[in-house]
């Protein structure tokens, strides 16, 4: 089995635990977790669906906004995925984006056991000024960030690759550390990198390094 195969039925496991709305009432601080943000819309929900194999783990609608808590899905009692509330929705009133941004910034400050975040971007408008908010509040707590540029089945390969170059070359420009993939839960694009990022940041334990561990046994 591949490192991507087995990392991808380990998130099958995946289980809705809590919503939290404020970072007090998030799970106790134990273990690894990896969160997802993104603009509203940019396709979170459906991402943590696609990965998990699960259709309606994560609520996606076709309504954005409607993520508003911190959703916490655990693989183990070591490890979960948090789907963070959306960001840059226009028609959500004005107090409630500002408490949002509010929880949303406490978590992403404060979480101890958050060891990365995907940041999702729709390929098509990627790096907003709420992106790049996102990417400073990461870069001053050292945060590894890594991004999935989303709906890459709306482009051809060709145009999605030259999208995702200059997405590369803007990050570089604003100083940005962190990488980036295509993504699409439609046509499965970039499934296994994704998964293999997020395992890698919950420390999984995978079937290569069990190998070469074996290997580094069997050569003593
Ligand atoms: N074509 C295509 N559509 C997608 C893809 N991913 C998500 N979508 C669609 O984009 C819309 C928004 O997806 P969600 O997953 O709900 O987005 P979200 O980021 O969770 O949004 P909020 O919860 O509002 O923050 C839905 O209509 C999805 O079906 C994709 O890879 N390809
Ligand atoms: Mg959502």
């Amino acid at each position: 089995m591949t490192d991507a195969e087995y990392m991808l039925i380990a998130l099958s496991r995946a289980q809705f635990q809590i919503s939290a709305p404020t970072l007090a009432l998030c799970p106790p601080e134990m273990g690894h977790e990896v969160a997802f943000a993104g603009r509203s819309n940019a396709g979170k929900s459906t991402a943590i669906n696609i990965l998990t194999r699960q259709k309606q783990l994560a609520r996606a609608s076709k309504t954005p906004g409607r993520t508003q808590l911190i959703n916490f899905f655990a693989l183990d009692e070591e490890r979960r995925l948090v789907d963070l509330p959306g960001y840059g929705y226009a028609k959500v009133p004005i107090a409630m984006k500002l408490a949002w941004q509010k929880h949303l910034a406490h978590y992403l400050r404060e979480r101890h056991t958050l060891r990365g975040l995907i940041l999702l971007m729709d390929l098509r408008h990627p790096l907003s000024s709420f992106d790049r908010n996102m990417l400073d509040w990461a870069k001053q707590r050292n945060l590894a960030v890594h991004i999935l540029l989303t709906k890459a089945d709306k482009l051809n390969r060709g145009p999605a690759i030259t999208a995702l170059i200059a997405v590369r070359k803007s990050l570089k420009e604003l100083n940005y550390e962190g990488s980036v993939q295509l993504f699409s839960a439609t046509t499965r694009i970039g499934l296994d990198e994704a998964a293999l990022q997020i395992g890698e940041w919950l420390q999984m334990p995978m079937p290569s390094q069990a190998e070469s561990s074996d290997e580094a046994a069997s050569a003593k």
